[in-house]
């Protein structure tokens, strides 16, 4: 499937991992696409359009066809586009990276969030000790350079919050002592020509953290 670069749009807010997964994912093959920052305390009326179940940001939108959630937008492009693929093409290898990367939506983004933004310092504690166990078995599941292998794939795209937070933001999650395979993923990722294209900079993450923070500040004190 083609497209001409004007019938794809992405709405999203710069520092927001999940809109860098999917921009990631554009530049590894080369789509060109206009971007649409949105602002989540005033919400566009294209997001609502686009996205009224969940009213979040990534949107893509392909030919007037929003498609919602980072992890399926990532699936949507590697079906639509096959060059340069971000998933493998052996079936058993597909699900393993779903399964990965479905690991880190569940048990490494909320945790990770809470360990480096919390202001409860037990509440953190806690947090940090979730994000060790998850990442224990990220640590365990890095056989080569990246996820992907020699190259970046679903996986590492996914784990893109690592070394946002991690590297650009300077809030440390783990030591190179603690996950050294991890630790060199997260500066091998980062340097990555394509993806520090894409990645934010250290000023608009700032901006971004201290709107999520104040927003989410009611739910962080539990
Ligand atoms: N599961 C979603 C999460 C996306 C998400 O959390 N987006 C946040 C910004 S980082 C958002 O739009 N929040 C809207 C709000 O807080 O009202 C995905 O993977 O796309």
């Amino acid at each position: 499937m083609a497209a001409s670069k004007e019938e794809l749009t992405l709405l999203g807010v710069m520092g927001s991992p999940f809109l860098h997964r999917v921009q990631i994912a554009l530049k590894l093959k080369g789509i060109e696409y206009k971007y649409v920052e949105d602002d989540l305390n005033n919400k566009s009326d294209l997001l609502l359009k686009y996205n009224p179940v969940y009213k979040m940001i990534p949107v893509l939108v392909h030919n007037d066809n929003p498609i919602s959630e980072s992890v399926v937008i990532l699936e949507y492009i590697d079906d639509a586009w096959k060059h340069n693929p971000i998933l493998p093409s052996d079936p058993y290898q597909r699900a393993q990276a779903r399964f990965w990367a479905k690991f880190i939506d569940d048990k490494c983004v909320a945790p990770a969030w809470k360990s480096a933004f919390m202001v409860d310092e037990t509440e953190k504690a806690k947090a940090k000790e979730e994000l060790f166990e998850a990442l224990g078995f990220l640590e365990n599941e890095l056989k080569g350079r990246f996820f992907g292998g020699d190259e970046i794939g679903f996986v590492d795209i996914a784990a893109v919050f690592i070394p946002i937070v991690q590297v650009i933001a300077g809030l440390p999650l783990f030591s190179s002592e603690k996950f050294p395979k991890l630790f060199q993923w997260c500066q091998d990722f980062h340097n990555h020509p394509l993806v520090n294209e894409v990645l934010p900079t250290k000023d608009q993450l700032s901006t971004y953290f201290k709107a999520r923070v104040q927003s989410l500040a009611p739910k962080n004190k539990n």
